[in-house]
């Protein structure tokens, strides 16, 4: 099946300048794509993810991506999607989130080979840029009602917008212009919201030249589901890429519970899967959505694509031990990660304390005849492993490493005890 035939059945297409025209280009040449991204924090998130895993797609049918890392763009601000105006970051600090934004795409795309692709940052042929060509060069070329049409803008203009950011798309036509010309790139593709960016720099790149141009913008959609929440938040923020910020057990997590409603458009969107494998999986959703075997893989794919295998093995040994209660077989650093979330209390390391008073003090027991009955009715596990003895007094075997314990009460509720 051909490429756009596969994005339309996994229901990436959004918006196409060209459809007809693009259809046939890529039929008839291997050309170079670009998307683009604004290192305005140290790390993707999800919500970054379907635009360069769609140009990763672009890859496989032999297309060279071109990664754009905007090093001078982010200094100024995409009002794009955003109802106020941002605040600007230091030079320092975008330049360190380039460095991590360049190194979480590298593992995206394959940078060997006859397509392979390039990394480039608008700092480069923007930087250094001096205000008369660009005025002369690029503004020229962009009618300010043209600029205010655009829905990024016009949205913009009760509120309020500045100069600085009503100029940033601007600066985005001139990336592909510059990518037109030196890169022979004929494609740029970003989430829906990038569409107003996306066609300013179509348009500059037909003023900038004499000859007939052949450029092309494409959008994707963007990610929602079925229950109208917002896609890649949990409780705890958003989902990063980074294993610092959102740890692959937390990532596994997040894929896994996918909703019905929602896995099968998932594992369309995010997955290298055949559309047999995964029209499968819906069937499976269909039949048998207990087995949840469709979540299973969009969790299993989405770790080992960004984390490796490794780290998926590592999220689903913690998630089984979890399940099962058998935290004695995780490590020390494996059990902190999967009881992160858990209620914690800290006691001191140097007060002896019995099994009951501390049931009531960390309040995993309401009082303390009910933490009698807790633990003589055999609800209580500590580190996994069940007590009854209401004598128990808390000792040095009950710490995992010296720095904490791991109480169950009942089935599922676990707490987290930290020596302090
Ligand atoms: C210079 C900068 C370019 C081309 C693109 C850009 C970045 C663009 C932008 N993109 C969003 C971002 O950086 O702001 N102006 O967070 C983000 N993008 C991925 C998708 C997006 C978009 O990185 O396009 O729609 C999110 O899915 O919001 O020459």
């Amino acid at each position: 099946m051909d490429l756009l035939k596969d994005l339309e059945w996994r229901g990436i297409t959004y918006q196409q300048t060209d459809a007809e025209g693009l259809k046939d280009v890529l039929n008839k040449e291997s050309i170079s794509i670009y998307c683009g991204i604004d290192p305005t924090a140290d790390s993707m998130h999800i919500g970054h993810l379907l635009p360069f895993l769609t140009l990763r797609r672009f890859q496989n049918q032999g297309h060279r991506p071109l990664v754009l890392v905007g090093g001078a763009t982010g200094l100024i601000g995409d009002p794009s999607g955003k109802n106020e105006e941002r605040k600007l970051q230091t030079i320092e600090a975008i330049q360190g989130n380039v460095a991590s934004i360049k190194v979480q795409l590298e593992s995206i795309f394959d940078f060997e080979g006859e397509n392979g692709a390039v990394m480039v940052n608008n700092y480069d042929w923007i930087g250094a840029m001096d205000v008369v060509t660009f005025l002369r060069d690029f503004g020229k070329h962009v009618g300010v009602n043209y600029m205010l049409a655009k829905d990024t803008i016009a949205s913009r203009l009760e509120s309020g917008i500045s100069y600085t950011e009503f100029t940033y798309t601007i600066l985005q036509a001139l990336d592909f212009n510059h990518l037109y010309d030196h890169y022979n790139c004929k494609l740029q593709i970003g989430g829906s919201d990038q569409w107003g960016n996306i066609t300013t720099g179509l348009e500059l790149i037909r003023r900038t030249h004499e000859e007939e141009t052949k450029a092309f913008g494409f959008t994707i959609p963007l990610v929602t589901k079925a229950d109208g929440s917002k896609f890649g938040k949990t409780e705890s923020g958003a989902v990063w890429l980074d294993p610092k910020k959102t740890s692959p057990y937390e990532f596994y997590q997040f894929w896994i519970n996918a909703a019905d409603a929602d896995v099968v458009k998932y594992l369309k969107y995010f997955t290298f899967l055949s559309h047999e494998e995964i029209e499968e999986l819906a069937q499976s959703v269909e039949t048998e959505p207990h087995l949840r075997k469709a979540q299973k893989t969009l969790a299993e794919e989405m770790t080992t694509l960004i984390h490796g295998e490794e780290a998926l093995d590592q999220a689903i040994r913690i998630t089984q031990a979890l399940f099962s209660g058998d935290i004695k077989s995780l490590s020390a650093s494996e059990i902190l990660e999967g009881f992160k979330d858990v209620p914690s209390f800290e006691q001191s390391k140097d007060e002896e304390i019995g099994l009951i008073d501390l049931l009531v003090n960390a309040k995993i027991s309401p009082s303390k005849r009910q933490a009698r009955e807790d633990a003589g009715n055999g609800a209580i596990y500590i580190n996994g492993e069940r007590v009854t003895d209401l004598q128990h007094i808390m000792g040095e075997g009950d710490k995992i490493e010296g720095q904490f314990t791991i109480i169950r009460r009942g089935k599922k509720k676990y707490f987290r005890i930290q020596y302090v």
